[in-house]
């Protein structure tokens, strides 16, 4: 296994543009797409040969839309502790925490999958399939946070923290990450004031940038190049971000979560 050390960049890139990469392991990579692929599998036909591409196109979308909703999309607690524990050791003493934790599930997760518990660690995978409207819009995850931390939502973190401050998005690419399907960023966005309107959807209440900003910055989305060569994105929870619609024809998967540092107080 490679160890890799950490860039004295990391902090000062994070902090300037909002975003910075860091190599991720392969033992990882293939420990969290082979949980992936025997959970997608399993919702198609038992074609062991197919490939994976294949069988999820066997998936109807109303099969899709059930099974992959987020509460399906957890990673199990023998991949998500070593996830963290990846994290943990590259990322905490490097952005000057003494300690770093992972927020809990939902509540409504662990009802809707009865293979969670209320306790267990919210890494999420992710997999958009091409032509099919799988991706979200831009948006800031903050934004989603007020929202949730004002409906009572309890990340049971086990230390003080701040939210904006003391937290990182990271986000990790699995497959079919290429230039055009790997996520994309608004450099600097981090730092601007931009207008977020809430809104009711049919998955409840969603905070959506404003059109106008979005309008006058489409040029502006970009994504590292390190990211189709497999590094992770670390961002802030104040920067723009997506997951671009989905033009080839092969399907993206990634892994997500929020990396939160305990400061010496
Ligand atoms: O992967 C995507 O399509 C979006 C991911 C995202 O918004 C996030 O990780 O915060
Ligand atoms: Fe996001």
């Amino acid at each position: 296994m490679n160890v890799t050390h950490p860039s004295p960049k990391l902090q000062n890139d994070l902090s300037e543009k909002g975003y910075t990469t860091f190599p991720f392991p392969d033992h990882l990579r293939h420990l969290m797409l082979s949980h992936i692929e025997q959970f997608i599998r399993q919702l198609g036909a038992p074609k062991e040969q197919e490939s994976l591409d294949n069988v999820v196109s066997s998936i109807s979308d109303q099969i899709w839309s059930q099974k992959m909703t987020r509460a399906f999309r957890i990673f199990p607690k023998e991949i998500s502790k070593q996830i963290h524990s990846w994290a943990h050791q590259n990322f905490c003493e490097n952005l000057g925490a003494v300690d770093s934790s992972i927020n809990a599930v939902y509540p409504q997760e662990a009802v809707t999958n009865s293979a969670l518990t209320p306790e267990d660690i919210a890494i999420y995978w992710r997999c958009v399939r091409p032509e099919k409207p799988d991706a979200g819009r831009p948006h800031r995850d903050a934004s989603f946070w007020e929202l949730e931390f004002g409906e009572g939502y309890d990340p049971k973190i086990p230390f003080r923290f701040n939210h904006l401050t003391d937290c990182i998005k990271i986000w990790i690419p699995l497959k079919g990450c290429i230039p055009t399907t790997t996520l994309q960023v608004v450099p600097f966005s981090h730092r601007e004031h931009i207008e977020t309107i809430v809104e009711s959807t049919e998955y409840g209440r969603r905070p959506n940038i404003s059109p106008d900003w979005l309008q006058a910055r489409e040029n502006d989305f970009m994504s590292p190049p390190e990211l189709s060569q497999g590094s992770c994105i670390l961002f802030d929870m104040n920067l723009v971000h997506c997951g671009p619609k989905h033009e080839n024809d092969e399907l993206r998967i990634s892994a997500e979560l929020n990396f939160i540092l305990k400061r010496a107080r």
